[in-house]
């Protein structure tokens, strides 16, 4: 086993950085106090932020032309686990992963919760893989997994979704997420309305296995695997599953599976108003689903959808409590050292979103004050909130600087040492 980080060694890198600290947030408890914020309020909020790592974000990910392992990636999902507690060490904002069937190979679930247990993690959603054919699978998913036009293959869809649901909660999970590649890359190949209406009847055969405390979480996306329609290619077809579905059915928002400039925010805020935002996968990108390091390239869009979030629960708005968690693929970085990163990158979209002046926002939305309300928007979006993201850290003793004492602690070089053969998240796929 990959020792962790030792609690003596985070302090003592802490020590060397805790004197800025104290005055870079003093300084700015000062500078919010002027527009009567408490920056202790806010710290407060900051640590109970939580987001989610992918179990397959800590492998190197890759593209469909290559993949290039990194030294002592995780073998197998114990070895993840071993990473995704550093992650949390040193982040202190991801105590939960979110598995991924059958990537995650698991024999004994007991002792799977066992281990998680024990390094203080617990589980997020459950997510189910039927877009790719396992060794030896009875029936293929080449035309589709619950929209198959063969009842074979929808039923082995359908029943992996339900062995997932038993798998959760051995783990104590409440949620299954669903994407599904199926689609056709021909004009012609599909009948819409009867594949919509067949992928309808095998959700509602796995929502009928739903425990009543769980959600089902339906993911949409643009395309790819299908390049010319996707069965839930947008949001719009995921909220009429949903709805179709039931109250404990639920649209999930991955930012890369949207067309460029498309505004997101405001799909958030149309799922919020009718009670089926189920949750995120964040990560960023340029062209399609690229899965880069969240907040990489549209620090902006992610505060602007943070702003919304934030807006939501300023306004108690009922039925709003969706899952964060990331989804990305790193190709070229550590994959410890991008999900710290984007963990941190998304904490500050909700933190810069906490100080937005929503009295004074409200007030120019009323008067119709364009250039004020967008002023006020900025104005939180610019103002450094490093010193609360690191305060937040310190205070539940993670690292004030998580990448540097992460990589003074040597952990990447000794699990290099300790995993030979390390082959990643072995999919291929992200
Ligand atoms: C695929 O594009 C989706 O983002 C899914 O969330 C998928 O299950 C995940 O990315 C792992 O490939
Ligand atoms: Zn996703
Ligand atoms: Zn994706
Ligand atoms: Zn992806």
């Amino acid at each position: 086993m990959t020792q962790r980080i030792d609690k003596a060694f985070i302090a003592e890198e802490n020590a060397k950085l805790a004197g800025f600290l104290k005055e870079d947030y003093e300084a700015l408890g000062n500078q919010l106090a002027r527009d009567d914020i408490n920056i202790e309020d806010i710290t407060a909020k900051a640590e109970q932020f939580q987001i989610a790592v992918p179990s397959w974000g800590t492998g190197t990910g890759g593209t469909r032309f290559a993949r290039f392992p990194g030294e002592g990636e995780p073998r197998n999902i114990w070895e993840k686990l071993e990473d995704s507690a550093v992650i949390n060490d040193l982040s202190q904002c991801t105590e939960r992963v979110s598995p991924h069937f059958p990537w995650d190979k698991v024999d004994d679930f007991t002792e799977l919760k066992q281990t998680s247990d024990s390094l203080n993690l617990k589980w997020d959603s459950i997510n189910s893989n039927t877009f790719q054919d396992q060794p030896g699978q009875a029936h293929s998913f080449k035309y589709g997994s619950l929209s198959n036009t063969r009842a074979e293959s929808r039923d082995l869809a359908i029943q992996h979704n339900l062995d997932c649901i038993e798998w959760g909660k051995a783990l104590g999970s409440k949620t299954l997420t669903v994407w599904v590649g199926d689609g056709s890359n021909h004009p012609g190949q599909q009948h819409f309305q009867s594949a919509f209406e067949r992928y309808l009847d095998s959700m509602k055969q796995i929502y009928a296995g739903l425990p009543s405390d769980w959600e089902l979480h339906i993911e949409h996306k643009m395309f790819e695997p299908a390049f010319y329609s996707t069965i839930i290619q947008d949001w719009g077809s995921n909220i009429l599953a949903a709805m179709e579905l039931g109250p404990q059915a639920k649209s999930l928002v991955d930012l890369g599976h949207h067309a460029p400039n498309v505004n997101i925010e405001m799909i958030v805020s149309r799922l919020i108003q009718f009670k089926k935002l189920g949750g995120f996968h964040f990560n960023d990108s340029k062209y399609g689903d690229d899965d880069l390091d969240s907040g990489s390239l549209h620090p902006y869009q992610q505060f602007l959808i943070f702003n919304e979030l934030v807006d939501a629960q300023y306004r108690n708005q009922e039925g709003f409590g969706p899952n964060y968690m990331l989804d990305q693929s790193h190709n070229v970085t550590d994959p410890i050292e991008s999900l710290m990163n984007s963990a941190a990158s998304v904490q500050r979209s909700y933190v810069a979103a906490l100080i937005v002046d929503r009295k004074k926002l409200s007030g120019y939305q009323q008067d119709n004050d364009a250039l004020m309300a967008s002023n006020t928007l900025k104005k939180a979006f610019t103002t450094d909130v490093s010193p609360i993201l690191e305060m937040a850290r310190f205070n539940r003793g993670g690292a004030i600087d998580p990448i540097a004492v992460y990589r003074a602690s040597g952990y990447r070089a000794q699990a290099g040492r300790e995993r030979p053969n390390s082959g990643g998240n072995g999919s291929g796929i992200v």
